[in-house]
């Protein structure tokens, strides 16, 4: 029999590539989401896989539902993606942010010591716990360095990460701390800076838009691309013992070598022209440089990143530039009318309409 996996935040840019990866291998796929007023399931109508997951409300910081979402699933292995994941937002609320990601993680880890303590868990932690330590250290960072948060977000998921630890030592879990840094898409929320910058690129070449407003564009990132990270994920679910792993490619580039890299995918060369730095967009504290050091994962896991910092923007520019041509065509996607899709399998006591 196949194993079953239940995804927490499967509408989120991970959630939908992990949910489509198990599918692949065979998994029944349970995915959790929460009551939006706008129903958000662009991005697994986008890959062509909702009918093929198996739906559960659930709302992060309300231990019922999780309780229920694994009564429901009875899964072999969770992987707990759902979070407050934008760290300027976090700034704006800290209070909520802590909810979510800090008691919202120790809800999961304590629902499944209950109810499945057999099962994987695998804790979406990040390479913001590093923050001050990203340029106190002048190497790519690796599982041992320290943590110097410089966010409410990254102090929320240091928390969930030690959750994750302890649960792991005290009841001998199989916990495991995933330590990504940035990884990117075509199915990036568009408030992160680099789909920001792929989606603006692509109307400024079609004269849909003039302009593209960012903050610090200083900011140094190690930017992988998304479907390989949700596979080394899963690969860290199938060790014999638990551990804790960085996924990253090992190179840091700026927020302006991303734009000058996303206009040159599409001919323009002036691209100073186009762009507006604006103070509001700059946060209160903001990471300078981020790089980290993969060499664990690759060594235990076998995992390797492809797709490097020029293909990752290519990839992504090109994507938005084929949605905004089919748009001007006429064509209309799942985020123009978001509805919940007529195949999705809602598993609750409460009918939606
Ligand atoms: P994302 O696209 O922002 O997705 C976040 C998911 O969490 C969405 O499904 C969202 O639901 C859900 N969620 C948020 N608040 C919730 C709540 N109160 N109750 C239930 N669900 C809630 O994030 P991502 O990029 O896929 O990242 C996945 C995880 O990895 C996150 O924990 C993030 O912090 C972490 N991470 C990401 C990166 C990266 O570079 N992408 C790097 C390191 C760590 P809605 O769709 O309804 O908003
Ligand atoms: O910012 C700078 C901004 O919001 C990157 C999340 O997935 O990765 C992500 O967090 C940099 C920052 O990602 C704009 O100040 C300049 O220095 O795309 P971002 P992030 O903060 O690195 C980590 C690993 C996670 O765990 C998070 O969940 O870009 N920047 N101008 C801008 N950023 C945004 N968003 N918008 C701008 O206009």
């Amino acid at each position: 029999m196949g194993k079953r996996a239940l995804i927490t935040g499967i509408t989120g840019q991970d959630g939908a590539y992990l949910a489509k990866l198990l599918i692949e291998k065979g998994y029944e796929v349970y995915g959790t989401f929460r009551r939006v007023s706008t129903p958000n399931f662009w991005r697994l109508q986008y890959l062509g896989i909702v009918d093929k997951v198996n739906f559960i409300p659930c709302e992060m910081t309300d231990m019922s539902s999780m309780v229920a979402a694994l009564k429901i699933a009875e899964p072999d292995e969770v992987y707990h993606l759902a979070a407050m994941s934008f760290v300027g937002a976090s700034f704006e609320n800290p209070i909520a942010t802590l909810e979510i990601n800090t008691i919202g993680t120790a809800i999961v880890l304590e629902a499944v010591r209950q109810i499945c303590p057999d099962a994987k868990v695998y804790i979406a932690a990040t390479s913001e716990m590093y923050g001050a330590t990203g340029y106190e250290v002048k190497r790519p960072l690796k599982e041992e360095d320290f943590f110097k948060p410089l966010s409410p977000y990254a102090v929320s998921k240091l928390a969930a990460y030690w959750l994750g630890r302890i649960y792991r030592e005290a009841y001998d879990m199989y916990v495991v701390n995933g330590i990504l840094f940035n990884h990117e898409s075509p199915l990036r929320g568009l408030e992160f800076v680099t789909r920001k910058i792929s989606n603006e690129v692509a109307k400024i070449s079609l004269g849909l838009s003039k302009e593209l407003r960012l903050g610090n564009i200083e900011a140094k990132r190690d930017w992988g691309y998304a479907p390989e990270y949700v596979y080394g994920m899963w690969l860290m679910l199938q060790q014999k013992e638990p551990d804790d792993f960085i996924l990253a490619t090992g190179e840091a580039h700026s927020v302006k070598e991303f734009v000058i890299r996303a206009f040159e995918v599409v001919g323009i060369d002036d691209w100073e022209k186009y762009v507006v730095i604006d103070k509001k967009l700059f946060r209160p504290l903001d990471v300078p440089c981020l790089i980290g050091d993969y060499s664990k994962a690759k060594k235990k896991l076998g995992w390797k990143p492809q797709v490097k910092f020029n293909e990752l923007v290519k990839i992504m520019v090109e994507e938005d530039l084929k949605r905004w041509e089919r748009w001007l065509n006429g064509e209309r996607f799942p985020w123009d009318a978001p509805l919940y899709p007529s195949e999705m399998k809602i598993i609750s006591k409460v009918i939606r309409a």
